[in-house]
């Protein structure tokens, strides 16, 4: 039997939008477990000097409640990726391209696949729009 390929990607995922659905939908495509790291609303103030809108428990219990997504852990650290990737035997890790470049640092330990995003959504455009309506 075939072993099971499993995916790992990262992401805040706050105010959850298509963009993150078509993201996490095509990575579950890469393999048989998708596993999703989920920003931790420290690292996130550490990152944008900003917590998210939602929680990280709130965004957390959105992404594991998604039919492609196995598993969800908090990210903790953006200095953890190998850490992470060695953790959940991850075979592949795959991010939008605004990240391109930037996990190549791990590609010794799995593939590395940046897909493209999808064009005219962002958590701050639908912020803006709501504002605005
Ligand atoms: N994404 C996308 N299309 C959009 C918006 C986002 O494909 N219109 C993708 C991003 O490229 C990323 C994922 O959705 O792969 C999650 O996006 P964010 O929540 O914005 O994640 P970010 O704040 O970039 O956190 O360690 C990495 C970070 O935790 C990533």
């Amino acid at each position: 039997m075939a072993a099971i390929r499993r995916v790992i990607t990262f992401g805040t995922y706050d105010v959850f939008h298509f963009g993150h659905v078509r993201l996490l939908e095509r990575a579950r495509t890469y393999g048989d477990h998708l596993i999703v790291g989920v920003s931790t609303d420290a690292l996130n103030f550490s990152k944008k000097g900003v917590y998210p809108t939602f929680s990280g428990a709130e965004r957390i219990a959105i992404v594991s409640a998604l039919r492609c997504v196995d598993e969800v852990f908090f990210e903790e650290s953006l200095e953890l990726k190998r850490a992470y990737v060695e953790r959940y035997r991850a075979d592949v890790l795959v991010m939008g391209d605004d990240w391109a470049g930037r996990f190549d640092f791990c590609s010794d330990l799995c593939d590395v696949v940046y897909l493209p995003r999808t064009e005219g959504i962002s958590s701050t455009e639908v912020k803006q729009k709501i504002r605005g309506s």
